[in-house]
C-alpha cells in the first residue's frame, strides 16, 4: 500500500500555474487536469469525521477520532450515535443537503469517467480493487444512513450550536453536539443519492446496494406523505443553515433516481408530474433538479423514447446554449454575471452542464466554454489565482479552513469559494469595497465568505477535472 509521509503530502503538481492572461494553452491545462485529481480527490478523505486519519495517510492533517460523542436531538433528551460521513467545509459540521450534493458529483463523475479514477489516492482502502472515489463516497454514505430516523425522514444536520476557534483541531470541537429536525430538502435529496448509489455499489456489495434501495424507498415513501419541511436555525444556534424553501426539486431528483434504480412506473409517472420544466435544471445545493434530469438521460435505463427523457435532453441543450451566450459576451470567458458567496462552485455547475450538454449532442461550442471555465479557476481571472490550494505560487496560502489554519499550513487539493460580491465578512468589507465584483476575493483566513473551502465545491470540481483530463488526455 502507498504510504504517504509528511514531506510527500505535498503534490506532484505544485508550481503548476495557468497565469493571467496567459493563451489557453491545452498541453497545460491537460496535465494540471491530470494532476489535479488525486490531491482534489484526497481532499474528501482528509475532511473524514469520526475516525482516527493516520500520519502514514494524512501527514500533518492526522487526527484522532473527533465528534464521536451522541448527539442530542435537539430540543429533546434523546441521544444519537452519528458518528462518521466528511467535515462539511472550513469549520466540522456535518449537513445532509450538501452533503448529497457532493455525493451526487462525485456518483455522476464516476459514472462518466470510470478510468479516471484509481485505486491509489493513497487512502486506508487503496489498492482494495475498488476505485477510491466509490470507497470515499461509501464513507459517506454509511453516515447518511445513520442521520434517517426510522420512519423515513432524514435530519437535517448534526452541529455544535458554535463554531469553534479557527486554529480548532476535529478533536478540539468538543461543545455538544445536536442532530436538527428531519426536512424535506434533507429527505428527498437522502432518497436521491441512495437510489443512484444501489446499482453503483451493486457488483461490489450486493447487501450494502440493498441496504442503499431500501433507505432510499424508505425515505421516498416518508415524503410522499409529508408537507414541505423547511429547516431554519433555532435561536441560539449559528452553523450553517442551509435552507432551503422549494422541495419540489429534491422530491423530482429523488423520483427520478428511483425509477432509474428500479424501473417502476410509480417512480416515472411521479416524476413527470414533479418535473417544471428549465425551473428545476439547476445544479447546486438548493437546486437539486439537474441532477434529476442528469440521472434520467444518463442512464443505465435508458429511455429514450420517454417524453420526459426527449424534454430533459431539450432543457440540458437548451441551458448549455445560453452557457455558451453568456460565455462568449464574457470578457473574463465565463458565464456567471453575479458573483455571490461560492462563486467557484457556481461557475463550475456550469461547466458540468456543459459537459453533460456533450454527452447529449457533441459539441466543440460546448467543450470550448467548458475549458474556459476551467482556464479560469485555474488561473486565467482579473486577479491571476489558482484557486486550487497547493496548486502553484499564486493559489491561496490562508484558506479559511481549520485543520488548515491549525498545521499552519494549507491542505493541499481545495478549492476555495471565490469572489463574493456581497462582502459578507469583515475581511472583505475592509478589504474589499470599491473593487469590481470578480476582484471581490482575498487570500485571508479571516475571510469566510471568499477564502472557505467546501467538499460540495471539491466535488463539482473533481467531476469536471475526471471529465476533462478523458477529452483532453
Ligand atoms: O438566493 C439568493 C438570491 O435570490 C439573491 O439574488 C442573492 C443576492 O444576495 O443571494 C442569494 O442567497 C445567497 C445564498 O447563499 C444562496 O445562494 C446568499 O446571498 C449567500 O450569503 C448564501 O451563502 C451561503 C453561506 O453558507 C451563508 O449562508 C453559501 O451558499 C454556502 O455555501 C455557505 O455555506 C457555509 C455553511 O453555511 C457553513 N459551512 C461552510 C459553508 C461554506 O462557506
Ligand atoms: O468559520 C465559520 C465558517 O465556517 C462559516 O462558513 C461562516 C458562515 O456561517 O461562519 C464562520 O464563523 C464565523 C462566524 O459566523 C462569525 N464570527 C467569526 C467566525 C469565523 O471565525
Ligand atoms: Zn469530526
Amino acid at each position: 500500500m502507498e504510504s504517504i509521509t509528511n514531506q510527500d503530502i505535498t503534490p506532484a503538481f505544485y508550481g503548476m500555474h495557468l497565469g493571467k492572461n496567459q493563451a489557453h494553452g491545452g498541453i497545460q491545462r491537460g496535465l494540471m487536469t491530470q494532476s489535479l485529481i488525486k490531491p482534489v480527490g484526497r481532499m474528501f478523505y482528509l475532511q473524514r469525521c469520526g475516525v482516527a486519519l493516520d500520519a502514514a495517510y494524512a501527514g500533518v492533517f492526522s487526527h484522532p477520532a473527533c465528534h464521536t460523542a451522541p448527539a442530542r436531538v435537539f430540543g429533546t433528551d434523546t441521544f444519537l450515535h452519528v458518528s462518521g460521513g466528511w467535515h462539511d467545509a472550513g469549520d466540522y459540521g456535518r449537513y445532509v443537503v450538501p452533503a448529497c450534493k457532493a455525493v451526487a458529483d462525485l456518483l455522476l463523475a464516476f459514472r462518466a469517467a470510470p478510468e479516471a479514477f484509481g485505486d491509489d489516492w493513497g487512502i486506508p482502502e487503496s489498492g482494495n480493487g475498488v476505485a477510491d472515489v466509490l470507497d470515499e463516497v461509501r464513507f459517506e454514505l454509511e453516515w447518511l444512513f445513520k442521520m434517517q430516523r426510522d420512519d423515513g425522514g432524514v435530519y437535517h444536520k448534526v452541529t455544535c450550536a458554535y463554531f469553534p476557534d479557527i486554529a480548532a483541531n476535529p478533536q478540539d470541537e468538543t461543545a455538544d453536539l445536536f442532530v436538527f429536525p428531519v426536512s424535506t430538502a434533507a429527505t428527498g435529496d437522502f432518497s436521491a443519492v441512495m437510489a443512484m448509489a444501489a446499482p453503483l455499489y451493486e457488483s461490489i456489495d450486493r447487501t450494502f446496494s440493498k441496504k442503499c434501495l431500501r433507505a432510499s424507498v424508505n425515505a421516498y415513501e416518508f415524503l410522499k406523505h409529508s408537507k414541505p419541511l423547511s429547516f431554519h436555525n433555532p435561536s441560539g444556534v449559528i452553523t450553517g443553515e442551509y435552507g432551503d424553501e422549494t422541495d419540489a426539486d429534491e422530491r423530482y431528483f429523488a423520483a427520478c433516481a428511483l425509477y432509474q434504480a428500479t424501473g417502476q412506473a410509480y417512480y416515472l409517472s411521479d416524476a413527470t408530474a414533479l418535473y417544471q420544466g428549465g425551473r428545476s435544471a439547476d445544479f447546486g445545493w438548493a437546486d437539486m433538479g439537474g441532477y434529476g434530469n442528469a440521472v434520467l438521460y444518463s442512464g443505465p435505463r435508458i429511455c429514450e423514447d420517454d417524453f420526459l427523457a426527449g424534454r430533459v435532453r431539450a432543457d440540458l441543450l437548451a441551458t448549455a446554449e445560453r452557457i455558451c451566450e453568456r460565455t462568449e459576451k464574457s470578457t473574463l470567458g465565463i458565464s456567471i454575471t453575479e458573483f455571490l458567496w461560492g462563486s467557484n462552485m457556481y461557475l463550475l455547475n456550469h461547466t458540468m452542464t456543459l459537459l453533460m450538454a456533450n454527452d447529449v449532442q457533441a459539441s466543440e461550442r460546448y467543450l470550448a466554454a467548458a475549458r474556459s471555465h476551467l482556464d479560469y479557476i485555474l488561473g486565467n481571472n482579473p486577479l491571476g489565482v489558482n484557486f486550487i490550494t497547493g496548486a502553484g505560487d499564486s493559489s491561496p496560502k490562508q484558506p479559511h479552513h481549520r485543520p488548515s489554519a491549525a498545521a499552519g499550513r494549507a491542505m493541499p487539493g481545495m478549492l476555495v469559494g471565490g469572489p463574493d460580491e456581497g462582502l459578507h465578512d469583515l475581511a472583505a468589507k475592509t478589504l474589499l469595497s470599491g473593487k469590481p465584483a470578480a476582484e471581490r476575493y482575498i487570500d485571508s483566513v479571516e475571510s469566510y465568505s471568499t477564502n472557505e473551502t467546501a467538499i460540495y465545491w471539491n466535488s463539482v470540481l473533481l467531476h469536471v477535472l475526471a471529465r476533462m483530463s478523458k477529452l483532453d488526455a
